[in-house]
């Protein structure tokens, strides 16, 4: 079931290759002011009644996921952006199944869930498709998809709220061209309290952090392997690849963790599959925290 073709520029070293898509993905406007708002504002573009509403919070990565799907799908949606925390009572409020993003209304019916929003949005419009249409090949990316929401996004997502309560400066970058409803400058500097609450109610203390950096390495390792075993890595993104590729993306935005992930597989496959993810932390974790990582950076240049 590998599939091949999968990678571009073959005669760049995959490091090589890495560093030319990252920046290209910069030079493309990473840093633009409107950057974020790119896939939404191509299907306006065209003029499209949007079919779809979909509720986000700035750096959410499975937000991103979502995005993308609906983007690959040519499905013209409207995003509203909320704030972290205040989200739940919203979408609560809202009567959706859940009080997370990224929820979903489409065709008449409420969404919660980036795998639950996958599925329904393959079944709504099938092409192109988030999961392979033979057997073995399905169960093969649904478990790697569902790996990706139960273990690595809601460990980039206690990383994150770890960096950002030791530094806010750069929660505004996450938000850019993100409708709050409020200016991002007022948000950020009203954002002491929803970064504490945010980090209390996932988990983001220094042990389950420190303990995540450790794990980090081996989980890196498995998404190579799947690349290398076709599960992951085809174009166009499938399910999978859109779940882990936005954790990758929101870990890359860490000035803490990019060196020691980049130039792996991993790390093209989720520049393809999300080219785009708004944010950078400066770093601000503790050494001893990164050496599990620094400590796999031979291993994974003989491959
Ligand atoms: N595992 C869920 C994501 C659930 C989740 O925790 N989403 C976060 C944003 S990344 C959220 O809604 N947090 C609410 C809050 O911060 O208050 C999925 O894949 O849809």
């Amino acid at each position: 079931m590998r599939r091949e073709g999968r990678r571009s520029g073959r005669d760049e070293t995959p490091s090589n290759h890495t560093a030319t898509l990252l920046r290209r993905r910069e030079a493309d406007g990473v840093t633009h002011p409107d950057a974020l708002g790119e896939y939404d504002a191509r299907v306006t573009a065209q003029g499209q009644t949007p079919e779809a509403t979909l509720y986000s919070i700035p750096g959410s990565h499975p937000a991103m996921a979502a995005r993308r799907m609906l983007e690959l799908k040519g499905i013209p949606y409207k995003r509203v952006d909320l704030m972290p925390v205040i989200s739940r009572g919203v979408l609560k409020a809202m009567r959706f199944p859940s009080n997370t993003v990224p929820s979903l209304t489409i065709g008449g019916r409420k969404l919660t869930g980036s795998r639950a929003i996958a599925a329904e949005l393959d079944r709504l419009r099938p092409e192109p498709p988030l999961y392979p249409s033979d057997d073995d090949a399905r169960v093969a990316v649904a478990e790697a998809e569902r790996w990706g929401e139960e273990v690595l996004q809601p460990a980039v997502r206690r990383l994150s709220w770890n960096i950002l309560k030791r530094d806010r400066t750069s929660l505004g970058s996450y938000a850019e061209g993100a409708r709050l409803g409020v200016p991002i400058g007022l948000a950020v500097k009203t954002a002491a309290p929803i970064v504490a609450a945010a980090s209390r109610m996932n988990s983001a203390d220094d042990e389950t952090v420190r303990a995540d950096l450790a794990a980090l390495p081996g989980w890196l390792q498995r998404v190579d392997d799947w690349i290398a075993e076709g599960v992951l890595g085809a174009e166009p993104p499938n399910a999978a690849d859109l779940q882990i590729g936005a954790s990758l993306r929101l870990a890359m935005t860490f000035d803490d963790l990019r060196p020691a992930i980049e130039g792996r597989p991993a790390v093209e496959m989720a520049l393809r599959a999300i080219p785009q993810f708004p944010g950078r932390a400066p770093p601000v974790l503790p050494a001893a925290w990164l050496e599990p990582l620094r400590q796999s950076e031979p291993a994974r240049s003989t491959r």
